[in-house]
């Protein structure tokens, strides 16, 4: 009995000292540049279709193609029209280019008919009534400006009370900013010939059935600028519920401590609350996506009270938190006033905690471990 005793008093000495020596070597700022590290914000998609008062979905039956329909919900974008002159058997239709940026044209088309009343609101997804896809297809509006594109025409047989036309792209999607249009008419001859079925007065509302993410950034202000050691901020026009996913370098760590520095400008963005996850899974989210592609698991999460001062480092939160992680995803709820910011915005994040990476053994450690090992065989024999 008493060499067993000894025994276990060898291997709980081996146990401490391995310990000490992994909390001594590991204790360590847990992010580097270079660190995987991308945009996200939580929020769920939202309809994105809203254009200036002066350039509403009326502009495109006035029979003036200066006048225009500018959507800045662009890709997805188009109308729902209800003629005032009644069901129609549409089978062609002409569409007027705008009077600038060629960028914004549409570059296809859906169309599709409905008996239905419309219940669908201005500025929605137009999904309020059932629809039945009458013609889908690629545009190719002319370059010139204000000008009339040719007539696409379709073979159809049925009539509607209303039509939906939706325009999933635009030209150039990247150097647009919206989609455009000078004039829209349709018509029940299958050549663009007869009398114009849309009018000055017909009920017409803006749509958008493609929803958009609310991550947002230049792509000078990404994620990366939380990490690079530098003044330079991370802006997310998310606001709210915008944060990153990073996977630090060092490997699995445990957190238990973050430092946030404020940027230069726009105390109104500085984040004023904060949720930590954790996920041991490889980190597949993209940049300015919801970051969901994981398996998150919420480790701790807290108000922050972060300098008025510029460029000033925060005051250190700790983490309640004892369990290892690869990959970390930081979200910020709230920022210090959402009415007068139009963002969240940070320059700095540190996060500290322990790298799990195996210590070298010591000698010392080698020479008890051989201990324990001869008393462990003293004790058997
Ligand atoms: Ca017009
Ligand atoms: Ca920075
Ligand atoms: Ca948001």
């Amino acid at each position: 009995m008493r060499s067993m005793y000894r025994w276990m008093y060898c291997a709980a000495l081996v146990a401490a000292v391995v310990a000490s020596s992994a909390s001594k070597v590991s204790a360590a700022e847990l992010l580097a540049p270079g660190d995987l590290i991308i945009a996200i914000d939580v929020d769920p998609p939202y309809v994105d279709s809203n254009y200036p008062g002066p350039e509403n979905p009326g502009n495109l039956l006035d029979n003036d193609p200066t006048t225009k329909y500018l959507n800045f919900g662009k890709t997805g974008s188009g109308f729902i029209v209800t003629p005032l002159s009644g069901s129609s058997t549409v089978q062609s239709f002409q569409l007027n280019t705008a009077n600038d940026a060629e960028a914004r044209d549409p570059a296809s088309f859906e169309l599709y008919g409905t008996n239905s009343a419309i219940s669908s609101a201005d500025n929605s997804e137009g999904n309020g009534e059932p629809w039945t896809l009458i013609s889908a297809g690629d545009l190719f509006l002319p370059s010139a400006r204000v000008s009339a594109g040719s007539v696409i025409s379709f073979a159809n047989v049925s009539a509607y009370t209303s039509y939906k036309m939706l325009f999933p792209t635009v030209k150039d999607a990247i150097n647009a900013n919206s989609m455009q249009l000078g004039d829209a008419a349709f018509f029940e001859s299958n050549d663009g010939s007869g009398p114009n079925v849309l009018s000055p007065g017909d009920a017409v509302i803006a749509v958008d059935n493609i929803l958009s993410l609310e991550s947002e950034h230049f792509s000078f202000q990404g994620a990366d600028k939380v990490i690079d050691g530098t003044l330079d901020k991370y802006l997310n026009f998310g606001e709210e519920n915008s944060g990153f996913i990073v996977e630090p370098g060092v490997g699995a760590s445990i957190v238990t401590s973050f430092q946030i520095t404020t940027a230069f400008d726009a105390e109104a963005r500085d984040p004023a609350s904060w949720a930590l996850y954790g996920t041991n899974d490889p980190v597949t989210s993209t940049d300015n996506s919801r970051g969901d592609a994981e398996a998150w698991t919420l480790i701790d999460a807290g108000s922050i009270v972060l300098p008025t001062d510029r460029d000033t480092l925060g005051p250190i939160v700790n983490v309640s938190n004892s369990t290892a992680y690869s990959a970390y995803r930081m979200v910020f709820p709230t920022v210090k006033d959402a009415n007068d910011a139009n963002s969240m915005q940070i320059a700095e994040v540190q996060f500290n905690g322990r790298i799990l990476a195996i210590p070298e053994p010591t000698t010392a450690m080698l020479s008890l471990i051989g201990l324990s090992g001869l008393v462990l065989r003293r004790r058997r024999a």
